[in-house]
């Protein structure tokens, strides 16, 4: 619980770069709701969320009554349901529904580590954009911008990559022509407007935005569309 003035706002630990915490962001935008947002020490994340159990993750959603809900995508379900009638997830296909958003939280929650961290050169410029964007002690944030990206790189992404056997950029490419071609036309996968799996999907997209590959994103020009569509109805 958080207090700023008199008034009683719901707060949201985070961590800046963390994809998850851009899909409580953009629904929370979306929405238009004040809350606060508690940035965590990117090396102490388990000592800092101790409060809520053993979860250990960001982002953790502490209710104005001091409800705590973890895990992004219930986390924007609870977002909805408690302010927005729940009209977000509320759809005549449930099962589409469904299935798109379990696609959307496991293909691209598994593009945005290679796109960052795919190639030296690119988990070199993330790690250190990292370290300037996030909370680190003196020493951590220095340790983490040189020792951080060769562990990122060669261990992590190397793998996923490979494993993948795309370039981070075809994989982002393929998986946006998929969704948006699911949209049968519609400016959203929502319909006319967007629905809390479109949000999802931006969320994870917007993640990146930080970051220079963004660029490769911006040449996917359906999906730089919907991306933009997507922003145009936030409330920043
Ligand atoms: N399924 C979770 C994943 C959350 C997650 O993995 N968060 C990362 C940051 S991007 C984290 O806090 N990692 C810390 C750890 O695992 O120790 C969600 O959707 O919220």
């Amino acid at each position: 619980m958080s207090i700023v003035g008199t008034t009683v706002i719901p707060k949201m630990h985070m961590l800046h770069t963390c994809p998850f915490c851009w899909k409580v962001r953009s629904i929370a935008e979306h929405l238009d709701i004040d809350y606060q947002k508690v940035q965590v020490n990117a090396m102490k994340t388990k000592k800092e969320l101790r409060f809520a159990g053993d979860w250990g993750k960001v982002p953790v959603w502490t209710e104005a009554n001091g409800e705590i809900i973890v895990d992004s995508t219930p986390i924007m379900k609870h977002i909805d349901a408690t302010y927005n009638g729940g009209a977000l997830w509320q759809t005549t296909d449930e099962a589409r529904r469904d299935q798109w958003i379990e696609w959307v939280d496991t293909k691209l929650s598994k593009a945005t580590v290679p796109i960052l961290y795919g190639s030296l050169s690119s988990a070199l410029k993330t790690t250190t954009r990292v370290s300037k964007l996030e909370t680190f002690g003196f020493f951590s944030k220095r340790l983490y911008a040189w020792a951080g990206f060769p562990i990122m790189w060669g261990i992590i992404a190397r793998t996923r990559v490979k494993k993948d056997g795309r370039k981070p950029k075809q994989l982002w490419h393929d998986l946006l022509t998929e969704f948006t071609d699911e949209f049968g036309g519609a400016p959203f996968f929502g319909g006319e407007s967007p629905d809390l799996v479109d949000l999802a999907a931006f969320g994870y997209m917007r993640s990146i935005s930080p970051f220079p590959q963004f660029s490769q994103l911006e040449d996917h020009e359906n999906g730089i569309a919907w991306y933009r569509r997507v922003e145009g109805t936030l409330k920043v």
